[in-house]
């Protein structure tokens, strides 16, 4: 009998314009070869980075239905997947979530979405970073920027540049909540690069990976970034070098984004970018 696709649940929100969360988590993921189940948290028009008016309908009450729903179809995933969570009831019901998929074969991969240089995102509240700490708990792989990191490990941020010893302490700290596993995003040493390190506590092993830096701040990256190091690490690549791939598709896409001058708020050139990605997974 053919082997099943890997299947993962993606459970962030859907902005219909803008590039992020779910309208980025699928493409990539399913161009990588992997089955998306798709758990959206709400709908937005935009994301909330930059624009104003946008409509937020949130889909709260569809959480623990739909999660009933699928446990009764005896489906399974391969992963799972969280970003962008709008409140506390939502992180409640994403750790039900959690509690009816896991198994000792599967893996949880929480982006703690919640800020970034320096502040949260104006909708949160700073008790808001003490949920997501709970949840990334329960993770197995965790992917939070440097800002995200202070909020989790109750630590004042630093804008950098940073040192080693500074970023290990990080990432250390990090591990401490409970994830085997950390990729720390937005890691520089000077203000050439920029890129993201890595820590497996089972091994011990702590590696970096950078590129030339973009200048500019573009939205969605994150996610971007995210659902790469996934469709990576579900394609058999160790820790370090799905980030690596992930920072190399992350920002070729950036660069894309900047020849084309396209307003940062609209997210960056990541389709144009997909055929590198699938070379780069050794998928063509
Ligand atoms: O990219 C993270 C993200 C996801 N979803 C929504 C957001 C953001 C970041 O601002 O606003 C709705």
């Amino acid at each position: 009998m053919a082997k099943r696709l890997q299947r993962i649940a993606a459970i962030h929100d859907i902005s219909g314009f803008g590039k992020c969360s779910l309208t980025v988590a699928l493409p990539i993921i399913s161009a990588a070869g992997i089955e998306v189940s798709v758990l959206p948290t709400a709908v937005l028009s935009t994301h909330t980075g930059g624009f104003t008016g946008f409509t937020y309908r949130d889909l709260t009450e569809d959480i623990q239905p739909i999660t009933d729903h699928w446990k009764s179809l005896d489906i399974c995933f391969d992963a799972i997947y969280t970003g962008f969570l709008g409140s506390f009831e939502q992180l409640d019901l994403v750790t039900k979530f959690f509690e009816t998929f896991k198994t000792k074969d599967n893996l949880i991969l929480v982006d703690p979405v919640m800020a970034d240089n320096g502040e949260l995102y104006a909708i949160f509240s700073p008790e808001f970073a003490l949920g997501m700490r709970k949840l990334c708990e329960k993770a197995d792989i965790i992917v939070p920027n440097l800002t995200e990191a202070a909020l989790l490990t109750g630590t004042s941020y630093h804008p950098g540049p940073y040192s080693e010893s500074y970023i290990e302490g990080v990432l250390k700290k990090l591990s401490a909540l409970g994830p085997q596993k950390i990729v720390l995003t937005g890691v520089f040493f000077d203000d050439e690069s920029l890129g993201a390190a890595t820590y497996d506590a089972g091994s011990g092993e702590i590696a970096y990976y950078l590129e030339k830096r973009v200048p500019g701040y573009y939205h969605g990256t994150g996610d971007v970034f995210g659902s790469a190091l996934l469709a990576a690490v579900l394609n058999g690549f160790p820790l370090n070098e799905a980030a690596a791939v992930a920072v190399r598709f992350t920002v070729e896409s950036i660069r894309k984004t900047a020849q084309a001058g396209t307003d940062i708020r609209f997210g960056v050139n990541f389709e144009q970018t997909i055929p590198e990605l699938l070379k780069d997974l050794r998928l063509v």
